[in-house]
């Protein structure tokens, strides 16, 4: 309940707004018993100012396309937002803010997309939200380059995110902030909290750059206001950068943590603890307001909640004007954006897709999924993406997609630069603002993105990742560049799905399994050496992928042993499976290319491909063996690699490390025995 306030003639909207989110914030972080009240308190004048003045936003429709976005970077300080979400006018009742950090509410420790509305992306792990505000401003100037028509602009917003001392040390943002100032992002700006306070004390212990200087060596424009409260100076700041045409902007904004806190401020106690109640009534003495009260919104604050769904409300119903006539003057481009909102796919999008025949010799997963993405990319405009610097390897270009550089926003493929880990971080901003984004490079180097993978799964967002070079396989560069436990770090991410075709075939299916996920990012693990397509009217249809696993190969009546294998190995599988039956054994073959789907199906078809009674099995993939022990049992046996590669030629390898079809009779063999014992 609001509750009226008696305050100072003198006394401004503006600053009770901005006193009313620093005391939200320390009365949820108090009641909480846990948080980070001092940043909130220092940016609360920040906040408002942008909010008020620039950010345009929908408070009544949160998912309005072209809103303006805004990140907060420095995730802990989520009060921060969660009180600006609820004084804008959102759908976040003070209830919620009174249940910070408790089961069920929309109030998380750290901002969570898609739990709170206004949330534009999940926040917390430092770094890594200013990294996701690049791929959104990647994004909208991709849209704008894509959809926009003379007189018919439909995408124009700007992205705003701000930045603790923690983001700026983590490498993420600088590789980020490298590569936005490469591609002169101006519809970008950044605001960094130069509080000098971390949690272990002084930011002097260990950050001694100069900030300044280094954005300027990205060609950012770099502003500064030297004081927080100053709400002039932040005005004309942010004036400055929403008029620059040609960099992303840079304010650089001096702030006191826990300001007006009188033991705490300045203080790292004041980072990550909730302030005392005795400071907080002195506290809130000082800011002029009621010592005792709790959660207050005072009435007056209405005026400001009021214009906020007024001016949200209107720009949207312009918006929208602008919507329809660019509907009328262009159906065909307003029905795509409309299809990519939705997260929906255009008619016959898979139709070119090829099939492969019957090969021997086959074709290298990696040249397969180039054949398919370039089947797909000409039907769905707007799968965009590209490498780490890798695309000649990972076989990821688009052929008739042209370049994203600087002023050529409309190409597709996409040059990340050597920066795993922004890529990630940037593929998920991109994803965030609906177009299709994949990003690519070697298995072995998925450590480097592993932070932000592990985002895109926990929002939920299909972002896709390509990653070649997936095994021993890699042959002569050796024990660096070959994955050994990247499949299982990769498996052991929840809501992640974990592709690893057996032939083209299967990576055409993939693709499919790819493109219709809404809600799964994916990772999709190509070889770089050819693998035999796998002959279909003798075998099953590698349609079976979608389940996850599926019979490939079977043996007339029930089977004495079953052999199962991902990627490369399934060709060793398939030819043991042969010479046993030469040798009357009776043995199936289960293709298992994602374990994540096969764990979804219904108990009977689990049951169907892996039957309990069969309890002779083989396991084959060059990774490390950890996990397949909950298919094979205890009687089954795993082929796998129990320690690093080596640099030397594959053939070479594959004996050496008994990647062949001997050992996989002979495992075969043994398990058979082992349940007969
Ligand atoms: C990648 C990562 N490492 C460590 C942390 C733990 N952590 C949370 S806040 C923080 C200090 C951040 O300092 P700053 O950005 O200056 O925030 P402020 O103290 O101003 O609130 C740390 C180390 C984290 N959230 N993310």
């Amino acid at each position: 309940m609001s509750q009226a306030l008696k305050i100072d003639e003198g006394a401004k909207l503006d600053q009770l707004c901005i006193n009313t989110i620093r005391t939200l914030a320390m009365d949820g972080v108090q009641q909480a018993n846990s948080g980070h009240p001092g940043t909130p308190m220092a940016l609360a004048p920040v906040a408002y100012i942008l909010w008020d003045r620039f950010l345009r936003h929908n408070p009544r429709n949160p998912n309005w396309p072209n809103r303006d976005r805004f990140v907060l970077s420095a995730g802990h300080a989520s009060m921060l937002v969660y009180s600006m979400l609820h004084l804008s006018g959102y759908d976040l009742p003070l209830d919620e803010l009174k249940r910070f950090r408790q089961w069920g509410s929309k109030t998380p420790g750290h901002p969570e997309y898609g739990l709170t509305p206004g949330v534009e992306t999940t926040t917390g792990p430092l770094g890594q939200g200013v990294a996701n505000s690049v791929g959104m401003a990647i994004a909208e100037r991709w849209l704008a380059a894509h959809f926009n028509r003379p007189g018919h602009e439909i995408v124009n917003h700007r992205v705003y995110a701000i930045a603790g001392d923690g983001c700026m040390m983590e490498g993420v943002s600088q590789e980020a902030a490298s590569l936005a100032g490469h591609l002169k992002l101006s519809n970008l700006v950044w605001i960094y909290d130069n509080n000098h306070i971390t949690i272990e004390g002084n930011t002097a212990l260990a950050f001694s750059d100069d900030v300044a200087s280094r954005f300027t060596s990205y060609h950012w424009n770099v502003l500064r206001v030297g004081d927080a409260n100053d709400a002039d100076l932040l005005d004309r700041a942010l004036h400055t950068a929403i008029k620059e045409t040609e960099r992303p902007s840079l304010i650089i904004v001096d702030s006191h943590i826990a300001w007006g806190a009188p033991n705490k401020q300045d203080t790292s106690a004041a980072h990550g603890e909730p302030l005392g109640d005795e400071e907080i009534r002195l506290t809130k003495e000082r800011y002029g307001w009621p010592p005792e009260a709790k959660f207050l919104v005072p009435e007056e604050t209405r005026g400001y909640t009021d214009r906020s769904i007024e001016r949200g409300r209107q720009a949207e119903e312009e918006w929208n004007g602008r919507l329809a006539a660019y509907r009328a003057a262009h159906p065909e481009l307003a029905m795509e954006w409309e299809r990519m909102q939705s997260g929906g796919l255009p008619d016959a999008w898979d139709q070119n897709i090829p099939t492969f025949p019957p090969d021997e010799k086959g074709v290298a997963g990696r040249d397969a999924s180039q054949k398919v993405l370039n089947a797909i990319a000409p039907r769905v405009p707007w799968l965009i993406g590209g490498a780490a610097d890798l695309a000649p390897s990972t076989k990821t270009r688009m052929n008739d997609g042209g370049d994203f550089q600087a002023g050529e926003y409309e190409g597709r493929n996409f040059h990340f630069g050597i920066r795993e880990h922004a890529m990630g971080a940037i593929l998920n901003g991109m994803a965030l603002s609906r177009v299709r984004p994949y990003g690519s490079g070697f298995l072995i180097f998925s450590d480097y993105m592993r932070a932000p993978i592990r985002l895109s799964s926990l929002m939920e967002i299909p972002v896709l990742y390509i990653f070649t070079h997936d095994s021993i396989g890699v042959g002569e560069d050796g024990p660096t560049h070959q994955p050994i436990e990247q499949l299982i770090l990769l498996r052991a991410i929840p809501q992640l799905l974990v592709i690893r075709p057996a032939d083209a075939n299967e990576v055409a299916e993939s693709w499919r399994v790819m493109m219709t996920s809404t809600h799964h990012p994916i990772a999709l693990i190509l070889s770089r050496q050819p693998l035999p397509t796998v002959d279909r009217t003798k075998y099953a249809a590698a349609s079976g992928l979608k389940q996850g696993a599926y019979v490939l190969a079977d043996s007339d009546g029930s089977p004495e042993v079953i052999l199962m294998g991902t990627g490369s190995e399934l060709q060793l599988c398939v030819a043991a499976h042969e010479q046993l039956k030469a040798e009357g054994v009776k043995s199936r073959v289960v293709s298992m290319p994602c374990w994540e789907l096969f764990e979804r199906q219904p108990e009977e078809y689990r049951e169907s491909v892996l039957p309990a009674s069969v309890r002779a099995r083989v396991a084959v993939e060059a990774g490390t063996s950890l996990g397949w022990r909950r298919y094979t049992g205890i009687d089954g046996r795993i082929i796998a690699r129990r320690d690093f590669g080596a640099s030397a030629p594959l053939k070479e390898l594959l004996k050496q490390f008994g990647f062949t079809v001997e050992k996989v009779v002979e495992a075969a063999r043994e398990s058979m025995a082992a349940v007969h014992k």
